[in-house]
């Protein structure tokens, strides 16, 4: 499908945007909102509850003209239906890519090489429903007969970022009588700290891991399973009560010694970073029980047709993608900053990190040929108001453009005395400050001294989104996620590259594999690396 699309630099709108961007690289907030007051009104869309204030973006109805147009002329229409059909647009790997099938309603269908997945989906979501709540009841017992109390999820990467994000921001609604616990990192560390207060007699380890073969988790998995033996009497019978798989993998399950009755399935068609709604997703089902599971996944739908239906004029993540196209390629921008103002989505820009960059960190096209265009930003980002302590001076008065999300909810889940009014005052405060900024005649006006007014000026003209929502719930978390999963897709599509693979992880990993064999080389290993990485090897034998 891509061939019939013409390369970027060759699209009309691209070549309308380029010089359209000259006429608004000048043109200032200030003076785009004093021409058109109703601005900030008429640049907003909603999506199930999800509002989108755009207004404050260095565009005018021209900017979004044109770039609607490219989004026709890149194919996103055709390509978000061969998304949501089940076509190979990972071409690379050769799969379909599928995660809105991970939560498509009983009565669709989606067919992947002649099969219907949406009913193995409700099948492996049902058997996790179930999992999920004998552990929360209690009935499911460990080897000692105890009840479970401690949940360690070992997974890395998609394996690990959605699930760890996903229990931090649903604290609010999980069980509290369960500990979970999330060991990613092949540094001994992660697990040794995971699990320092743990009773292995109370505790479920949940090995996920889509190929079952990734060095950090199953190094991570071995450890665990000898400490849950070290602490269970040494029978290998304890592992069935212990351990459970989430992977694609059954032989390699099997192999591990987890009953495979005891794994839940996904498919080669989820991507590891796009699978946290999958049985990847078990953690937070056990943390937030069945139901808030199933409002999760109804969240992520809801947001896939409003993707899949609504023009791209009032399309949230089609606005969100062509704005960071807009600011990466016309303004130079590097980077794109997740500033949620909401304490439990305190790791959603880490999750952001990998959706996006993992998925449009490319330098080549679908076809293969080097883009001349800047791809994938990079994203970045801490919850508010600390963020505002440490690096929101560079956002405001600093020499790079960053364009940012605010995240705000107008009702908290911990109403204590003004907090939130507060909280969300600097929400508002924020966003106005980098648009509007504070000129020397207004800093003059003060009465500040001459030679401190430079310092003292804001020039605004700082563009940033704002996302506001009711409340954080398990809905609005699959809405936010998806949101931006299809922002991400949109990119991809202008910049007709592969969002779905990830063949820039490989190299190291194969050269790690090389190098471990020479740190635990008994005798001095020949090495044939360059001179900087032999010293290196060298050195670090020599002290270990
Ligand atoms: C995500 C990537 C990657 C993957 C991890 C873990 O899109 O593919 O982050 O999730 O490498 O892989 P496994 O789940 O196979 O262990």
């Amino acid at each position: 499908m891509s061939d019939r699309i013409a390369p970027l630099a060759s699209r009309p709108a691209w070549k309308a945007l380029q010089q359209h961007a000259e006429t608004i690289r000048p043109q200032q907030l200030r003076d785009l909102f004093k021409s058109d007051p109703e601005r900030g009104v008429r640049f907003t869309a909603e999506a199930g509850g999800i509002f989108l204030d755009y207004s404050k973006n260095r565009i005018t109805d021209e900017t979004l003209k044109l770039l609607m147009d490219l989004a026709a002329q890149s194919g996103l229409k055709q390509r978000l239906e061969a998304m949501f059909t089940g076509q190979k647009i990972n071409t690379t790997e050769n799969r379909a890519v599928l995660h809105v099938a991970l939560r498509a309603p009983k009565s669709e269908s989606i067919i992947v090489d002649g099969e219907d997945v949406v009913p193995a989906v409700h099948a492996v979501l049902d058997k996790m429903s179930t999992f999920a709540g004998r552990i929360r009841s209690g009935e499911w017992k460990g080897h000692t007969g105890k009840r479970i109390r401690n949940v360690v999820n070992i997974g890395i990467g998609g394996s690990d970022l959605g699930p760890v994000m996903a229990y931090e921001a649903l604290k609010h609604y999980s069980q509290r009588d369960l500990t979970f616990r999330f060991v990613s990192n092949v540094d001994g560390t992660d697990f040794a700290e995971a699990v320092q207060d743990l009773n292995p007699d109370e505790t479920l380890f949940l090995v996920a891991s889509k190929t079952f073969t990734t060095l950090e988790t199953m190094t991570n998995a071995h450890t665990a399973r000898d400490w849950s033996l070290a602490g269970l009497g040494g029978d290998e019978s304890a592992v069935a009560r212990h351990f459970v798989a989430i992977s694609t993998n059954a032989d390699a399950v099997a192999k591990f010694g987890i009953d495979t009755a005891n794994m839940f399935e996904f498919w080669d068609w989820v991507g590891g970073r796009y699978s946290m709604d999958s049985a990847i997703g078990l953690s937070t089902m056990i943390a937030i029980g069945p139901d808030n599971f199933r409002a999760l996944l109804a969240g992520f739908h809801a947001m896939d047709v409003h993707f899949r239906t609504t023009p791209f004029e009032k399309n949230l993540p089609v606005l969100l993608g062509l704005l960071t196209v807009w600011y990466t390629d016309f303004f130079d921008a590097q980077t794109v900053a997740i500033l949620p103002y909401e304490q439990y989505l305190k790791r959603f820009p880490a999750y952001l990190q990998q959706l996006t960059m993992e998925s449009n960190g490319k330098h080549v096209t679908l076809s293969g040929e080097h883009l001349t265009t800047q791809t994938g930003p990079i994203y970045w980002g801490e919850p508010g108001t600390n963020g505002q302590h440490s690096f929101y001076q560079l956002i405001h008065q600093g020499t790079r453009l960053i364009p940012c999300d605010f995240i705000g909810f107008y009702k908290t889940l911990n109403p204590l005395g003004r907090h939130h009014d507060i909280l969300m005052a600097n929400v508002f405060a924020q966003a106005e400050a980098l648009a509007f900024g504070k000129t020397a005649a207004e800093v003059s006006a003060e009465g500040v001294p001459e030679v401190l007014v430079p310092h003292k000026v804001f020039e605004g003209n700082r563009p940033s989104n704002t996302i506001l929502a009711d409340a954080l719930t398990p809905e609005t978390l699959g809405q936010l996620i998806a949101l931006y999963e299809h922002s991400v897709f949109t990119q991809g599509v202008i910049w007709s590259i592969d969002s779905f693979d990830q063949w820039g992880v490989e190299l190291g990993k194969v050269l790690a594999q090389k190098i471990i064999g020479e740190l635990e080389s008994p005798t001095q290993p020949t090495l044939a690396h360059d001179t900087s990485t032999t010293n290196l090897i060298h050195l670090y034998r020599s002290h270990k």
